[in-house]
């Protein structure tokens, strides 16, 4: 039945828990580099844009109306105002610190969001993890989550993580 785990319970598995965030922070910096590597075409969609989310991310962020279309006239609308947006001094071009800055400061919030969600994932893991919530993360706590967390990955329970196991999430 372990396959049925609530989710509070897969959250409460220290460090493959702490594996994932570590995969997310990696992924985060890989979206970055490939940000970076765009062509000047592609670099004013969101800079968020993991595979899976790029399409949501775009109709967010052209689809004005909201009616789940996004017509030529809304996308280059929406092109315009982000180009308006990096022309800080208004003079009606988009010099190269302008448009440096402009994706400097969305980089930065991005980091930030994603600091700050890091650190609430943290705070609810130890919650997940004190049991008797006194606020200590006792050795008995700690090893408890340990515990799911290896049964979770011998999955044919010979006490043993090998070749033989099956388990997809280390
Ligand atoms: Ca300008
Ligand atoms: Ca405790
Ligand atoms: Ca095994």
């Amino acid at each position: 039945m372990k396959y049925a785990m609530p989710a509070l319970a897969i959250l409460a598995l220290g460090p493959l828990t702490a594996c994932t965030t570590q995969e997310a922070i990696t992924t985060t910096e890989s979206e970055i580099a490939t940000t970076t590597s765009e062509t000047a075409e592609q670099t004013d969609r969101p800079i968020s844009s993991a595979r899976g989310h790029s399409k949501a991310a775009f109709f967010d962020k052209y689809d004005i109306n909201g009616d789940g279309k996004v017509s030529e006239v809304e996308f280059m609308g929406e092109r315009e105002d982000g180009y308006r947006r990096r022309d800080a001094n208004g003079d009606g071009q988009v010099h190269a610190e302008e448009y440096v800055s402009e994706y400097e400061v969305r980089l930065l919030k991005q980091m930030e969001d994603q600091r700050t969600r890091q650190i609430d994932q943290a705070d609810f893991r130890f919650t997940v993890l004190d049991k008797n919530e006194d606020g200590n993360l006792s050795l008995d706590e700690f090893h408890a989550s340990g515990s799911r967390m290896f049964s979770a990955l011998d999955t044919n329970e010979d006490g043993i993580v090998d070749e033989l196991d099956d388990a997809e999430n280390y």
